[in-house]
This record gives C-alpha cells, sequence and structure tokens, in this order.
C-alpha cells in the first residue's frame, strides 16, 4: 500500500492510497502538520505532504504501535464533548507594522497599539498609531533585557522580560517607570512568555502547555490551567488576548491562533492563519501579536518583523468533533 498524504487549503488533508486497506481511524495535528491514521495492518504517523510505503510502516518506533493499543481501549464517550470549532477569516484592513519590531506583546487601548518587542539591544515598548503605523512614542529598553509580553491592567502597563528575572510597570499615560513586576508564578527557572488579563488577574504564558492566573498587586500566583487539545497538552503557548471570555494564544512557530476556555484550559477554538501572510519567512516572520477593540469588535494580528497588521473577522467554518486522542 502506498500512501501520500497532500495538503490543501484550511488544513483539510487528502489521503490518495492504493489497495483495499479501510482506514480505521484517521487524525490531523495541525501543530505537527502531520497526520496520524491507523488502518487494519498498520498504524502510523506522517508529515504533511509525503510519500509512505508499506514497509516503512514497520521501520516506525515502538511507541506508536503502543499507541495504538491505548487508541483500541480509549474511552472514546470522554472524548465526545471535546469539540474543537474552526474559524476563518477575512481581511478587513492592512495597516503598516514596523518591519524590525519583534513582536512579542500587542494590545489595543483608545484607538491605538501598544506593542512590546524583544531580542536583546531591540526591546521596547512602544505607542502606535493604527493607521499610519508611526511610533508615537518609544521606551527602549537597556540591551540586557529580552522583552516579551505586554498588558494595560487599571492604567498600568505590565511588560514582560525574558530572561532577566522580573518585569517592568510603567504608567499607562506617561509611559515612566513604577516598579518592577516580580514572577512569583509556578516554580522553578521563570522564563515568560505571553501576557493579557481578564479584568481581575493577569494571565501568563511562558511557552510550556501551563497558564497562570496572576494577583495584580501580590504577583501571587492564583490558579494555573493546562491547556489541552482533545485531551493532550498543547505547549508553546505564546503572545495572549483575553477576548469577551475566552483567551486567544498564538502557538509559536504555528500558523494557528487558538481559543482557550480560561477555566478548562480545553482548546474550543481554532483560526488557521496560514494564508494571512504567505510571502514571510517561515523561520523568523513567525506569526504572533493578538490584540482587540472592544469597543468596535475589531481584531488585530501580526508577525515577528512583519511589515503588515491585519485587522481579521472571523467566521466559523465547522466544527470537529473527530475520533481524536
Ligand atoms: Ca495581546
Amino acid at each position: 500500500m502506498t500512501i501520500i498524504v497532500a495538503e490543501v487549503n484550511n488544513n483539510q488533508s487528502i489521503l490518495f492510497f492504493s489497495g483495499p486497506q479501510w482506514l480505521d481511524s484517521l487524525w490531523h495535528d495541525p501543530f505537527a502538520k502531520s497526520l496520524g491514521f491507523w488502518c487494519s495492518d498498520c498504524i502510523g504517523k506522517v508529515k504533511l505532504g509525503s510519500q509512505l510505503n508499506q514497509q516503512d510502516f514497520h521501520m516506525l518506533p515502538v511507541k506508536y504501535y503502543l499507541w495504538a493499543i491505548l487508541l483500541a481501549f480509549w474511552p472514546w464517550t470522554v472524548i465526545a464533548d471535546s469539540v474543537v470549532s474552526r474559524y476563518g477569516f477575512s481581511v478587513e484592513h492592512v495597516y503598516p507594522h514596523d518591519p524590525k519590531a519583534f513582536t512579542q506583546g500587542l494590545i489595543f487601548e483608545n484607538g491605538r497599539l501598544y506593542e512590546s518587542t524583544g531580542l536583546k539591544g531591540h526591546s521596547s515598548l512602544r505607542e502606535i498609531d493604527l493607521e499610519t503605523g508611526n511610533v508615537l512614542r518609544i521606551k527602549n529598553l537597556a540591551p540586557k533585557h529580552f522583552a516579551e509580553g505586554l498588558t494595560l491592567y487599571k492604567g498600568k502597563l505590565y511588560q514582560l522580560t525574558w530572561k532577566s528575572g522580573e518585569g517592568f510597570i510603567y504608567d499607562f499615560d506617561s509611559f515612566k517607570y513604577l516598579e518592577p513586576f516580580v514572577y512569583r508564578y509556578g516554580e522553578g527557572r521563570r522564563k515568560p512568555w505571553g501576557l493579557t488579563n481578564d479584568g481581575k488577574e493577569l494571565i501568563l504564558s511562558d511557552g510550556s502547555s501551563m497558564i497562570y492566573f496572576i494577583d495584580p498587586t501580590t504577583h501571587e500566583e492564583i490558579r494555573s490551567i493546562i491547556v489541552t487539545r482533545y485531551s493532550r497538552e498543547l505547549s508553546k503557548i505564546n503572545e495572549l488576548e483575553y477576548i469577551r471570555g475566552e483567551i486567544f494564544a498564538n502557538v509559536w512557530q504555528s500558523d494557528l491562533i487558538i481559543r482557550v476556555d480560561p477555566t478548562t484550559g480545553k482548546v474550543i477554538g481554532e483560526i488557521d492563519l496560514s494564508e494571512l501572510y504567505p510571502d514571510r519567512d517561515p523561520n523568523e516572520q513567525v506569526l504572533n501579536g493578538i490584540a482587540y477593540d472592544r469597543d468596535r469588535d475589531r481584531l488585530f494580528v501580526t508577525g515577528k518583523k512583519w511589515p503588515k497588521l491585519f485587522e481579521i473577522k472571523l467566521y466559523e467554518l465547522s466544527t470537529l468533533n473527530q475520533r481524536e486522542p
């Protein structure tokens, strides 16, 4: 049997195969850009676009066979309520964005964008005119800092740094530095990535599958969730935006934005943005940066060193309720 895996729009996948074998199970992992399959006498996981011959199946690691056994006894009724809605998008407006800005945090407030840019020697806090992309105000960080996520909570801007051990809190109106944002969440080494808030607590990611809820005053961790997609942990959670009761999140090096239930950590929706800016450098110019205009219900997205920032509108494509592990 030969299987050829192709990918068409919106992560829809097509399998072409010769031979009479019936595929008993098929699951698609867009984050690994792979397809898993399980047929009457085979089990495997292949990258999209690849070609496999039957003899390759016997070369697959033992763990896939163990996975097959697990799948056979998987309690499908438990998964039945794990529904991930899929969203398409339309581009409403395209705005200029500084192609040197290594976007790590992005928010929208009072008609303007506020951005945290990363990389040592290039890290900054910026106020940006949406229409022109012009930087209206900038606070450059010391070269030793690598800035990360950004959020606005009760008149104060909270900006993370990746490895400096603490972040910065500024007065929103004056950009004046007020005090450090002390990292007290989690355990062990703390290297935060993304930041947002729900009006009560700061919400922080660190590149793992964890999302932490933090008291804005004491900086103590209140609770945490583990992001899961079809009961599997999903890591590399990056830039965040709290939007109408959900956490929207970039997943590092992925073209998908996930929508996470803040109570359970379950992925309840995903937006495929692979067609948004296809001309980018796939290694460096990764999708990162979500901002929301509450007053006009506008959603803005961009990426690291993207020359453009997009206002997009979402529409529901379908609801997946696959028999996925
Ligand atoms: Ca954001």
